[in-house]
């Protein structure tokens, strides 16, 4: 069993931080769980175009308030604790901070370490060694 505290994830390689947003990863591909598992914090006033091509994503709120819009339709749907959205057709979406957010996020595939957005909003698919269901 794998045991962890988000304290023990701070200030070491899996806390990726970017001006809008800090990632802290819990679990990552290398744990061999097929999906990884981040608590990421959101800067108030944030807004950041996301599309995720190479993953499925699922963001659960659990303090502070914003919205997520989709692009494809312009849907914009209230976030608050307690809120979770998914993104199980690769929706092209922006994200908006009112306040300071926290997110608990997983992606399908598990995203390997230290990924930040390319220039279409995506993580790139890492397909190395460290597969799905091989811990380490
Ligand atoms: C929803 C969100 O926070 N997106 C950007 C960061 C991403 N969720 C991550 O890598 O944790």
């Amino acid at each position: 069993m794998i045991v962890k505290s988000l304290e023990e994830v701070l200030g070491t390689e899996r806390e990726v931080v970017t001006p809008q947003w800090t990632s802290r990863r819990l679990l990552l591909r290398r744990e061999g769980m097929g999906f990884s598992l981040h608590d990421t914090v959101i800067r108030a006033g944030a807004e950041v175009p996301m599309c995720y091509q190479n993953h499925l994503e699922a963001v659960y709120c659990i303090e502070g308030e914003g919205e997520v819009e989709t692009e494809a339709d312009g849907r914009v749907y209230p976030l608050r604790p307690g809120t979770v959205y998914a993104l199980n057709e690769h929706d092209r979406h922006i994200l908006r901070a009112r306040t300071p957010m926290r997110m608990v996020c997983v992606f399908n595939p598990p995203v390997s370490g230290d990924e930040v957005h390319d220039e279409t909003g995506a993580y790139p698919l890492v397909e190395d060694e460290g597969a799905a269901g091989t811990a380490s």
